[in-house]
């Protein structure tokens, strides 16, 4: 039994059977969650998703050291809400790294500063796969214990197609050259309808799922994110959780569920409002008491903001990524408050401690490395 720090003889008779089946651990159904979604009211969603967390993972909040190589902002698809990537035919306001200049940006840390490099990008028609297995291959080279965490279903799926290569052939270049697992991004909405409005033009739900799932199956375990806070409606939030989690009921292979907040800032869906805080605490929420088979749920602190990463840890959320040291401007370019993001270890556990939990520095696979 769950212990709820709510009285649930006080609940709405619709969702007293859901929150029974939840607090005896048993599984909900779709639509039971749609209902929850829609009903509960805002201190029992919390409450519950407090109380799984805690059985998952007690006071434990997860962060590594970690930094992000973006290799190119040129990308030849056109997802509305995006504010970072230029056309090709834009390539002055872009950038393009070559192999040596992401190597070096590694070099740059000495072997205990970060146990983590996380490469994604946009999707440039000049670098492609042979291109990448050299980049993985370097950085191993220099940094043979490096944990390479590259490349999102949108990215692969483009290189495998350009380099005629099936899904699988390619991961296991990669995963030969030394990449050891998937981010979680381009997932964005699975549901056709709202996909078409934002990301039309790259890789299909099925497709991402089936990355997902050829990489699970050769041993690469992965992320997987929502874009919310845009077009959706509650449906299609449980439309996409419902089939990651039939996916994880297959194979086991993701780490953490990232929901990722709509930032409106320079791009062409500016003209949408953000959600409030209450919508975003709902999200997380929801994820934390859906997913009964993915341990993490984590909260991307350079998009969210600090202040409300640290809510969220009250809220469902283990895990608050890393310290980053100012090397991404995905969530910078789109008007996140941190406009040069990163923590040192300090800040992170002071940032944790400060809400009452307990720092945990994990590897990128979540073996615990220290407890502070
Ligand atoms: O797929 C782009 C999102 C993602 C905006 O796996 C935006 O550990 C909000 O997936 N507002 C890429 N979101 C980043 C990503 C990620 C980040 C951190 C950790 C992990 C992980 C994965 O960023 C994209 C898209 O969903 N994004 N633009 C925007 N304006
Ligand atoms: Fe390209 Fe990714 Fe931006 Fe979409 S979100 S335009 S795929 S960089």
């Amino acid at each position: 039994m769950l212990d709820l720090s709510i009285d649930i003889s006080q609940v709405d008779i619709s969702i007293r059977d859901i929150v029974k089946k939840i607090s005896t651990s048993k599984r909900i159904s779709d639509s039971e969650t749609l209902t929850l979604f829609n009903k509960a009211p805002n201190a029992l969603l919390l409450s519950l998703a407090n109380a799984i967390r805690e059985k998952h993972n007690g006071n434990n909040t997860f962060f590594n050291k970690n930094i992000h190589i973006e290799p190119t902002n040129i990308c030849v698809f056109d997802c509305k809400f995006c504010s970072y990537s230029r056309l090709l035919k834009e390539k002055s306001q872009g950038w393009e790294h070559s192999i040596d200049e992401m190597v070096d940006m590694v070099k740059k840390y000495k072997v205990d500063e970060i146990t983590e490099v996380h490469i994604v990008g946009g999707v440039h028609p000049k670098m492609g796969l042979k291109y990448f297995i050299e980049v993985i291959k370097k950085i191993k080279k220099i940094r043979p214990n490096i944990h390479i965490k590259a490349f999102t279903a949108v990215e692969l799926e483009y290189m495998c197609r350009k380099a005629k290569v099936s899904y699988k052939e390619g991961l296991k270049m990669l995963k030969e050259a030394g990449q050891n697992s998937l981010p979680g991004g381009g997932a964005e909405i699975f549901h056709k309808d709202i996909r078409d409005i934002i990301c039309k033009d790259k890789c299909t739900a099925e497709q991402w799922l089936e990355i997902h799932e050829t990489a699970h199956e050769i041993g690469m375990q992965s992320n997987a994110t929502i874009l919310y806070g845009h077009y959706e409606k509650a449906e299609h939030i449980i439309d996409h959780m419902s089939r990651l989690r039939k996916l994880q009921d297959k194979t086991g292979g993701f780490n953490a569920f990232i929901p990722l907040k709509y930032r409106n800032g320079n791009n062409q869906m500016s003209h949408l409002k953000e959600v409030s805080v209450i919508d975003d605490l709902r999200m997380y929420a929801i994820a934390r008491i859906y997913f009964d088979n993915i341990s993490h749920i984590k909260a991307y602190w350079p998009m969210i903001g600090k202040e409300t990463t640290q809510n969220l840890l009250a809220f469902g959320v283990d895990d608050i990524d890393g310290t980053i040291d100012d090397s991404t401007k995905i969530y910078s370019m789109a008007g996140a408050e941190d406009q040069n993001p990163k923590m040192s270890t300090e800040d992170i556990t002071k940032l944790i401690k400060k809400v009452n939990r307990k720092p945990i520095e994990r590897d990128s696979i979540y073996n615990e490395l220290k407890v502070y």
